[in-house]
C-alpha cells in the first residue's frame, strides 16, 4: 500500500488528511481509505503570533493580514504531531496541499540557499526569520485595495476587460491589487523582493526547499493570469507593478511534481528523501476534488470561515455581473465560484450575541417560522465580498438586536438567500448540493440550505474536503509522474462520496415560500446598497402571502 499526505493551510487552522491506497489499482474502489486526519488551530497552538481567528489585529476593518512565519511554524508543528501520533512518514510517497486563496508572501533573495542550509535539529521558524521582505501577508479577508482596483480598471480598460482577461473583475482581496498596494506603499521593500508567492506556492516551496510554481487554480485568484491560456497576462502584470514577471513563480499544471522533499523535513520528520512534493493549489480548487466534483452538473457549498458556492465548469463562462469568479480546476478544466466573507464568523457572532451554544442556536432557529415573518438581516459584520460592501455594518429590516431567536434564523436565511441570488450566473439549477466545511455537520443549517435552494443536500463523512482533495491530488500527480493517465472519476471514487444516507430533502412548499423570500432579500440588498425603495411594503405582502398559504 502507498500513502499520500494532503495538507490544508487555511485561515484558522492547518489540517492533514492521509490516504492509503493500493498503488497499482486506481480503478478499484476497494483497497483505499482515509488513514488519518488531524487539525491544528492556529490561535490556540501558536498564541505568540497574537492572531484572532487566524488574522492579526488591526484597527482598520478593511485590513486583514496574517503571518507567513505562523504558517511555516504550524507546518513544522503539524508534521511533528503526525509522527507523534504514530504515522510512519517514511511511507509517504507524495505530498500536496491546499492554501487559503489570494494571500501573498514576499521573499528576499537566498530563499533556496537558506532552505538548503537548514539545521534539522532546530525549529524551522528559528531559521527563516530573515527571509521576508514583508513581515506580514495580506490574506483573502483584506479589502483595503479599492483604490488599486480602480487604477487597474483605468489602465486595463475597465472591469469587463479584466473579467474577460483574468476570469474575475478586479477584487480587493486578489493578489494583483495587493501587490500593487505593497509596491506603492513600500517601493524599496518591493524592489528587494525576489519572489512573491501565494500561500499555496509558499508552503510548497518550504516543503520542496525551492521555489514552487503557482497552479492555475490558485493563479486565477490574482487578477494576473490569462484565464484562457493559463499564463501570466503581461498587460495585467505591467499595470500592477514594475518588474513583476521576474518576481512571480512559474505557472504550472496542478499535477506538477515540484521536486523531492527538502532534506530538512526528511531528516527532522522522518520522510523518505524520495517523497515527492506536488504543486499546491487553492482551498476551493482542492475542495472541488475533495467533494468529487470532477464533472459538470453539480454544485457544492462550503461553510467555513468563508462560505463558498462552487461547481465544475467544463467550458469557460464568466459572470457578466462581475460578482463571481472562474478559477482553474485541478483536473485542468475550470470551476465557477462565489465567495462570502461573512460565513462562520457571522454565524458565531449571532450565536454569541444570543449567549447560546450550537444546540441552543439550532433550537432558536426551530422555534421561529421559516421565512421569519419577512424579517431580514444583512449580516455584514465585516466588509462583504458578495455583494460588494466595503463599509461593514449589519442591517436590519423588521427586526433588531432585541429580536432573540429570530436573529439566529435571520443570519442563515440571509446567507442562503444571498447564495441562491448571486449564483444565478452559473446557469445551474442544482437538484442536489454537496455540503462541506465545519458547519455542514449542522443539519438544521442544511435543512434551510435544502429549502432555499430547492435541492437535496448531501453532507460528507470526511468534512476536511480541501485536505482530502489535496491528498487525492498527490496520488493523481504521483501516478502521472509514473507515466500513467488516471481518470479523476477513478481517483475520487470511494473517497469523495457524499453520505447518501445523511441526505437532507427539500420541502417543496417551503421552497415556494423561499422563492418569494429571495425576492424580498434582494429588495433589502437593493435598498441597502443601491438606493432602492424601502422594502416595507414587500415585507407586508410577503407576510400576508405566507399567512394565506
Ligand atoms: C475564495 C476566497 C476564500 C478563501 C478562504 O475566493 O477568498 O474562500 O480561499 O480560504
Amino acid at each position: 500500500m502507498a500513502i499520500y499526505l494532503g495538507l490544508d493551510s487555511s485561515t484558522q487552522s492547518l489540517s492533514a488528511v492521509v490516504i492509503e491506497v493500493s498503488p497499482a489499482s486506481e480503478k478499484e474502489a476497494a483497497n483505499r481509505r482515509v488513514l488519518f486526519d488531524l487539525s491544528l488551530q492556529l490561535d490556540a497552538e501558536l498564541p505568540q503570533y497574537g492572531t484572532r481567528n487566524g488574522v492579526l489585529p488591526s484597527s482598520d476593518s478593511q485590513v486583514a493580514h496574517s503571518s507567513p512565519m505562523l504558517w511555516a511554524e504550524a507546518l513544522d508543528l503539524l508534521l511533528g504531531r503526525l509522527r507523534k501520533e504514530g504515522l510512519d512518514l517514511s511511507q509517504v510517497r507524495a505530498i500536496a496541499g491546499s492554501g487559503q486563496q489570494h494571500g501573498s508572501v514576499y521573499l528576499a533573495p537566498k530563499f533556496q540557499e537558506t532552505m538548503a542550509r537548514l539545521n534539522s535539529s532546530l525549529p524551522l521558524a528559528e531559521q527563516i526569520g530573515g527571509l521576508f521582505t514583508r513581515p506580514t501577508s495580506p490574506i483573502w479577508m483584506d479589502s483595503s485595495t479599492h483604490e488599486e482596483c480602480e487604477e487597474l480598471n483605468r489602465s486595463l480598460g475597465g472591469p469587463a476587460e479584466i473579467l474577460e482577461l483574468t476570469g474575475s473583475r478586479a477584487f480587493e482581496r486578489f493578489t494583483g491589487p495587493q501587490i500593487r498596494k505593497f509596491y506603492r506603499e513600500d517601493p524599496q521593500a518591493y524592489s528587494r523582493t525576489e519572489k512573491i508567492h501565494l500561500v499555496s506556492s509558499f508552503m510548497a516551496s518550504l516543503l520542496a526547499g525551492r521555489h514552487a510554481p503557482v497552479d492555475p487554480g490558485d493563479g486565477a485568484g490574482m487578477n494576473l493570469m490569462d484565464i484562457r491560456n493559463k499564463e501570466w497576462a503581461l498587460l495585467a502584470l505591467a499595470a500592477t507593478a514594475p518588474g513583476l514577471k521576474a518576481k512571480l513563480p512559474a505557472i504550472a499544471a496542478s499535477w506538477t511534481v515540484v521536486g523531492r522533499i527538502a532534506p530538512y523535513f526528511a531528516a527532522r520528520h522522518g520522510f523518505s528523501p524520495e517523497a515527492k512534493v506536488v504543486a499546491w493549489s487553492g482551498d476551493n480548487p482542492c475542495s472541488l476534488v475533495g467533494v468529487g466534483l470532477v464533472k459538470a452538473g453539480q454544485i457544492a457549498i462550503s461553510l467555513g470561515t468563508s462560505d463558498t458556492l462552487f461547481g465544475f465548469m467544463p467550458e469557460l463562462r464568466v459572470d457578466p455581473a462581475g460578482e463571481g469568479h472562474v478559477f482553474g480546476a485541478p483536473t485542468g478544466h475550470y470551476m465557477s465560484l462565489i465567495c462570502f466573507k461573512n460565513g462562520s464568523l457571522a454565524r458565531e457572532k449571532v450565536r454569541d450575541r444570543l449567549g447560546l451554544d450550537w444546540p441552543g442556536f439550532n433550537r432558536a432557529i426551530e422555534s421561529t417560522p421559516p421565512g421569519n415573518d419577512g424579517r431580514v438581516m444583512l449580516p455584514w459584520f465585516d466588509p462583504e465580498i458578495t455583494p460588494a460592501v466595503l463599509a461593514p455594518g449589519v442591517k436590519f429590516y423588521g427586526l433588531d438586536w432585541s429580536a432573540g431567536p429570530a436573529l439566529a434564523r435571520a443570519v442563515l436565511e440571509a446567507q442562503m438567500a444571498a447564495m441562491a441570488l448571486h449564483s444565478r450566473w452559473m446557469g445551474v439549477a442544482p437538484r442536489s448540493i454537496y455540503a462541506t466545511g465545519g458547519a455542514s455537520a449542522n443539519r438544521v443549517i442544511l435543512q434551510i440550505m435544502a429549502d432555499v435552494h430547492g435541492a437535496e443536500v448531501y453532507p460528507f463523512k470526511v468534512g476536511k474536503s480541501a485536505a482530502l482533495g489535496a491528498a487525492l491530488r498527490a496520488w493523481h500527480a504521483d501516478l502521472k509522474d509514473q507515466g500513467r493517465d488516471p481518470s479523476w472519476e477513478d481517483i475520487v471514487r470511494g473517497f469523495a462520496e457524499p453520505d447518501r444516507g445523511g441526505a437532507v430533502r427539500c420541502q417543496p412548499q417551503l421552497h415556494e415560500m423561499y422563492r418569494r423570500f429571495i425576492e424580498l432579500y434582494q429588495a433589502c440588498e437593493d435598498h441597502a446598497l443601491r438606493g432602492g425603495p424601502e422594502p416595507g411594503p414587500k415585507q407586508a405582502a410577503f407576510r400576508a402571502q405566507v399567512r394565506r398559504a
